[in-house]
């Protein structure tokens, strides 16, 4: 018996089966059909589907995957809202990581917020990033898990389409989601736990729960991040850069070290900062490097 075909998102996929959430909040177990692979598409968590049920013990198919607003490669997943990039002042803050998951998310055109959680350990951090990244078009949104400061506006944030957590271990991003969702993902110091330990595999997982529809990622290894890019397009994801770029003397300049250049004059002005746009410097060399070594 053939049900009838319905829509879904993708929740789950594991060695070729996908898990199908249904508008019911039914979960059904589906498999891509050939015309996909020949097609090139793969599908994603977070892709809205057309599937066809099966029964039984029998998987259904996906019928149709519609179209993306964005994905993702690390991780694979696709139509995301939001990129929630959590901070805090413990671990100490990795600033190039935060800069390149801007830059990823602005490249994907997935709107991005720094969420500096544990604010009750140190409520100057907060005023820092603010200050650093107000014109990086990424609201900045302090919170504690902890106290519960903030998470009124973070729930919000996080209701708001499909939302992903990213940035350091350690930052509190389980607990904020825990607390927020009321899911009970594991926080704390996992590695510690009987059982658990480096090889502890991790799937990528869409979490659903009363209206949220949340990713909880581990760390990434910032050599992981970027995929090689022409490095003169970097600066197209400094919206800080945007409102100098046109008085640069050299077009296209990549605000490195350029004679005339309206961007470093912003920097040495003191109405960009110097840090954020060092970083850019220390990006574009990775950038350049990953883009001379594409082929190898
Ligand atoms: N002081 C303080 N500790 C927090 C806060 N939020 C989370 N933590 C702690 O930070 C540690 C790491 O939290 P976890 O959620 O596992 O971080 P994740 O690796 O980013 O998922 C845990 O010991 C949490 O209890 C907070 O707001 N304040
Ligand atoms: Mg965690
Ligand atoms: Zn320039």
């Amino acid at each position: 018996m053939i049900l009838q075909e319905r829509a879904g998102v993708i929740v789950k996929a594991m060695g070729g089966l996908y898990y199908a959430r249904d508008e019911a909040g039914d979960v059904h177990v589906v498999r891509a059909k050939g015309v996909f692979r020949r097609k090139g598409i793969t599908p994603l968590v977070g892709d809205a589907v057309r599937f066809a049920p099966g029964s039984g013990e029998e998987h259904g198919w996906i019928e149709q995957v519609l179209p993306r607003e964005n994905e993702l490669v690390r991780p694979p997943v696709a139509n995301i809202r939001h990129l929630f990039i959590v901070l805090a002042p413990e671990p100490e803050p990795d600033r190039l990581l935060i800069d390149t998951l801007l830059v990823t998310a602005h490249m994907q055109r997935i709107s991005p917020v720094l969420v500096v959680n544990k604010r009750e350990l140190d409520p100057s951090l907060a005023v820092e990033i603010r200050e650093e990244y107000a014109r990086a078009d990424a609201p900045v949104l302090e919170v504690s898990a902890q106290t519960g400061y903030g998470l009124d506006q973070l729930a919000a944030a996080l209701k708001d389409g499909i939302g992903c957590m990213t940035g350091q271990s350690g930052v509190g991003k389980s607990t904020l989601l825990n607390k927020v969702t009321g899911l009970t993902l594991e926080a704390g110091d996992i590695s510690s736990k009987i059982g658990r330990g480096k090889n502890t595999t991790h799937h990528t997982e869409l979490l659903v729960k009363d209206g949220y529809q949340v990713l909880d990622t581990a760390g990434f290894s910032l050599l992981e991040l970027l995929e090689p890019m022409n490095p003169v397009l970097l600066k197209a994801y400094y919206p800080d850069f945007a409102p100098y770029e046109d008085d640069c003397h050299f077009q296209p300049c990549y605000h490195f070290s350029e004679p005339g250049c309206a961007v470093l004059t912003a920097a040495a002005r003191g109405e960009l900062s110097k840090a954020r746009l060092e970083r850019y410097h220390q990006l574009l060399d990775k950038v350049k490097q990953t883009w001379r070594n594409r082929y190898e």
